[in-house]
């Protein structure tokens, strides 16, 4: 089914169309409204009449984390605050948080698009949601919370943590749908077998999974774990919360909501914009939303557009799973590494477990990285020659996948920490 067939399935010429009205709009409105914006136009000369078609977004100048910051807490704000119902912050772990602001028609729109995310993962008004995202400033609670009850299911506000109690609501309220960190269903999956409870069978069938990267890999083993149908949803706090992008039933990339964000993807290095089809940066214009409308927001998240039709009758592009971060992006005696490339190794060999740390330091002018995986029950009880061997398998894959040495240490099956919300896998001790 889909929600919204006018948008999501409209020509792309007339969504294009649609893009260039609403893009127009917003750059009055924000010339007018926003300080910061005005200041930036005026720097380049440009105004709304600059604006003739969708490329001449490329005129317009890009809004990093840093602006944000700079403009703490409501200097990007377009709106009166009387208008301004809600806000949410962004879980951000460093420094001061990016706050979100809503107006009335703003949450009608988050909620409208999660209406629209949760149909396209395959969600109905017959489904029990429970949602495990985290209730309070993040986004993810409460985003998922409207939208499943816009598509008229039961929803279960469980929030995070507390997994003997989530088995517990998924048995006795029949949960079909579970939507959390795709670590967190891990988890999930890890204290089930813990408490000899079999997942399979119960009525859940499906997973809307996102918030933080993920492999190809780790859904195999979400589905065959839990098991599931595992789908990936995208979004950010900056440009909405999630309900920016999911994937459909074919799950050939996440569709894009593009008659509200506009993507783009950018050369990091230079800004220039680059075609379909190319890895690079995604960018992010929101084209209807009011308190804290954002003109090229540049993400950090590493990825590519394809604007090829979809077998689910959507025209709207799909962006690919992302790869990971620019500033994720370790550079390990001068190597690119990305934690997903490290991920798809380990998960790819049998008798290591999808749960890891990355531990990079430096040693005489050298850098170091380690890798901590956990091992299987099986394998963990096995002679120590089988575990040598195993190491040895795990750090030759790795050295052939990443292009460098790396140490491996395999650990006791749930010795690493886990995480209810996002999980942290790297731990960088450089002082660079
Ligand atoms: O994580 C919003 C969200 C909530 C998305 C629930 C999906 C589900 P932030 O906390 O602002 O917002 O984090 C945004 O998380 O720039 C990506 O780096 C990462 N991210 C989000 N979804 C995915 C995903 C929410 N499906 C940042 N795959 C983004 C990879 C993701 N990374």
């Amino acid at each position: 089914m889909i929600w919204s067939p006018e948008y999501e399935t409209m020509p792309r010429e007339s969504l294009e169309q649609l893009q260039v009205e609403r893009l127009k709009s917003l750059v009055a409105r924000v010339y007018e409204k926003v300080p910061f914006y005005r200041n930036a136009f005026k720097e380049r000369g440009v105004t709304a009449d600059s604006i003739k078609s969708v490329a001449d977004i490329g005129r317009l100048p890009f809004t990093s984390k840093q602006d944000f910051r700079d403009n703490y807490p409501l200097g990007l704000v377009a709106t009166p605050m009387e208008q301004v119902c809600r806000i949410h912050a962004s879980s951000g772990t460093t420094g001061k948080p990016v706050i979100a602001p809503y107006t009335a028609n703003d949450l009608r729109l988050w909620t409208d698009m999660m209406a629209r995310t949760l149909t396209c993962a395959g969600m109905g008004k017959n489904d029990v949601m429970q949602n495990a995202y985290g209730y309070g400033l993040f986004t993810g609670g409460l985003g998922f919370h409207y939208g499943g009850e816009k598509v008229g299911a039961t929803v279960i506000p469980s929030s995070t943590g507390n997994s003997k109690r989530q088995l517990m609501l998924i048995q006795d309220l029949g949960t079909t749908v579970i939507t959390c960190t795709p670590s967190y269903a891990l988890i999930l999956a890890e204290a089930a077998t813990e408490i000899g409870l079999d997942l399979g069978l119960t009525r859940l069938r499906l997973g809307v999974l996102g918030a933080e990267p993920w492999s190809e890999q780790m859904r195999n083993e979400i589905e065959i774990k839990l098991p599931i149908k595992a789908v990936d949803i995208y979004g950010l706090t900056e440009i909405l919360g999630p309900g920016v992008s999911v994937e459909c039933s074919h799950r050939c990339g996440l569709h894009i909501f593009e008659d509200n964000f506009l993507p783009e993807i950018i050369n990091p290095e230079t800004g220039e914009r680059l075609p379909y089809g190319q890895v690079g940066e995604l960018v992010f214009t929101t084209l209807t939303k009011e308190a804290m409308p954002v003109i090229r927001f540049c993400t950090k998240d590493i990825t590519s557009l394809n604007a090829e039709p979809c077998q689910c009758g959507r025209t709207l592009v799909r962006m690919g799973k992302v790869l990971g971060r620019t500033d994720d992006m370790l550079i390990i005696r001068g190597v690119n590494v990305f934690p997903s490339q490290i991920e798809s190794v380990l998960l790819d060999v049998e008798g290591v477990e999808p749960h890891y740390q990355i531990i990079v330091d430096r040693e005489r002018h050298l850098d170091d990285l380690e890798i901590w995986v956990e091992v299987s029950e099986a394998v963990f009880s096995d002679e120590m020659r089988k575990m040598e061997a195993l190491q040895k398998k795990v750090k030759d894959e790795m050295e052939g996948t990443l292009g460098i040495g790396a140490r491996i240490k395999l650990v006791e099956p749930k010795s690493l920490a886990r995480t209810e919300g996002k999980a942290k896998r790297v731990i960088d001790r450089r002082e660079l």
